[in-house]
């Protein structure tokens, strides 16, 4: 290089591109939102009657943060609440659905299932019937993560 000034230039030039290319690749990575770090895999949500006030939705939760996590709510604003529950038997051999306490551990790339007869999000208080294929909008609540946005499709044949 003869001139000073140009090699100034392209020094320049490369660490530019080095930042371009660095943000480009975090913006990439799907860690870089919450949002993107945990899998939700076949989401749906039923009533047991059109009449019903209440529902549940079932899923499968995979943590794929990179980080320890604590399912701790949820909401949505369809419903007056939204708990957290778990079935159970109890000493006389009765199922029994009630909140879980302090809400669900999530490890670093664990799976938890939401399925019928198990663990399920309770929807409380609905506003209106559920209709069928409908897009339920949810927001889940993590301890670390913090709020995590899913849609939750009606399906009320399962
Ligand atoms: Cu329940």
């Amino acid at each position: 290089m003869k001139n000073p000034k140009t090699a100034r230039t392209i020094v320049v030039l490369f660490a530019l591109a080095a930042v371009i290319m660095a943000v480009v690749s975090v913006k990439m990575s799907p860690l870089d939102k919450n949002t993107a770090a945990f899998s939700v895999e076949q989401p749906f949500l039923r009533s047991s009657l059109p009449t019903s006030t209440s529902a549940a939705a079932f899923l499968v939760l995979r943590n794929q943060t990179g980080h320890d996590d604590r399912l701790i709510g949820a909401r949505s604003a369809l419903a007056g609440r939204v708990e957290l529950h778990s079935h159970s038997e109890d000493a006389n051999g009765v199922m029994r659905m009630g909140e879980i306490e302090g809400g669900v551990a999530l490890a670093d790339g664990q799976v938890h299932e939401f399925s019928r007869g198990g663990d399920h999000l309770m929807f409380m208080g609905l506003d209106a019937p559920l209709e069928q294929g409908q897009m339920v909008p949810v927001t889940l609540l993590f301890e670390r993560a913090g709020e995590v946005e899913i849609v939750v499709p009606v399906d009320l044949d399962r």
